[in-house]
């Protein structure tokens, strides 16, 4: 052995048992971690995913038979990050599932603080009940259960229901602030007609002495139709954003802010033949495809799409968009909290 590689055996021998010595004080050497611990740029531990609908389907349908929605309390099979197994995650910091509901079936009342969205997949004339009162969900309606509140879900129609439901488990989970508890009943008592939130908050209109009491919108239900008639309204107006085609927001109308406050949800419309600009943010972001068929070239993979598929795209993960015909995109993810927190940060590529 040389003279240098011998010393350095004797110096890495001498760390190695410095380090067990110290771990038994539950201590560890920073130095052997840090360029990990604050990378120069994102590293994330979980990857592109893409849930093709023709192949999930069959599986949701196998698992009504299966389970009953009032034995399981929520009937979902859980979009997992490949990377993430075991985890219940789809990013570190979200969770996404497909839940079915048969006709004549209820899902129980309960509430807990995490926060849920849901995004009408398939079907239409289910309802969801918040606080006492339901609204009934078509097909690429936007629906908010917000922390804390009683939530419970039937279908009182002939066919089959599937939604996306957006929830921020994980982020609950890292600060261990949740509580849950079941209701007395399956179905909560209903206070207020259908309609009553989106009369009372939904025309960009406001009760006159009405003060928000919570950052969540006071809207439940954002009606697909609405948001497509915006969206068809913007293209009109103008040309495309070159990163994102189409984009809107959905806001809580009391705030400006998101409708929940740790999950931003955003509706896009891709044109025909529309190519997006390489971009890349730092929230990871579920997208789930409301119309239309295209691609997404996300880092090195490209996923082809179609309606009612599903995919996740990473943090800093350079994306690209391509819509055959024109294509609407839904999507979530965890930038409110980033925002708050003065953490987001997006890479237009000059755009
Ligand atoms: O509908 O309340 O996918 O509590 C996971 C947890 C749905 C719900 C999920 C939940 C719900």
């Amino acid at each position: 052995m040389s003279q240098p590689t011998a010393h350095r055996a004797t110096r890495n021998n001498a760390r190695r048992d410095f380090y067990e010595r110290i771990g038994g004080l539950s201590m560890a050497p920073l130095w052997e971690s840090l360029h990990q611990l604050v990378p120069p740029q994102p590293a994330p531990k979980y990857q592109a995913a893409h849930w093709d609908y023709d192949k999930v389907r069959p599986f949701l349908m196998e698992s009504g038979s299966l389970i009953t929605a009032k034995e399981a309390v929520r009937r979902v099979l859980i979009l997992e990050n490949p990377a993430m197994r075991g985890s219940a995650c789809i990013t570190p910091s979200l969770y996404a599932g497909l839940q079915l509901i048969l006709p004549g079936e209820v899902a129980p009342s309960h509430r807990h603080t995490q926060s849920a969205l849901r995004f009408i997949v398939e079907g239409e004339g289910a309802y969801t009940a918040v606080d006492g009162e339901r609204t009934i969900m078509r097909e690429g309606d936007f629906v908010i259960t917000p922390t804390w509140t009683w939530h419970d879900h039937g279908n009182d129609s002939r066919q089959p229901m599937v939604w996306l439901d957006g929830l921020d488990i994980p982020l609950v989970a890292m600060f261990n602030a949740g509580f849950a508890e079941s209701g007395e009943s399956d179905e909560q008592a209903i206070t207020a007609p259908e309609g009553t939130s989106d009369a009372r908050y939904a025309s960009g209109l406001l009760p006159v002495d009405w003060k928000p009491a919570r950052q969540t919108s006071p809207i439940f239900n954002y009606p697909y139709a609405r948001t497509r008639e915006a969206l068809a309204g913007l293209a009109k107006a103008g040309p495309p954003d070159p990163c994102h085609g189409y984009k809107l927001r959905y806001v809580n109308p009391a705030s400006g802010g998101a409708p929940i406050a740790t999950m931003g949800t955003f509706m896009q419309l891709l044109p025909k033949g529309f190519r997006t600009a390489p971009y890349r943010c730092t929230d990871g972001t579920v997208f789930s495809v409301v119309e239309g068929t295209g691609e997404s070239v996300i880092g090195e993979r490209t996923f082809r799409w179609k309606k009612r598929d599903h995919f996740v795209v990473p943090s800093w993960a350079n994306v690209e968009h391509r819509a055959d015909g024109d294509a609407v995109l839904f999507s979530f993810s965890d930038r409110p909290v980033q925002e708050k927190l003065d953490l987001w940060r997006e890479d237009r590529g000059g755009k």
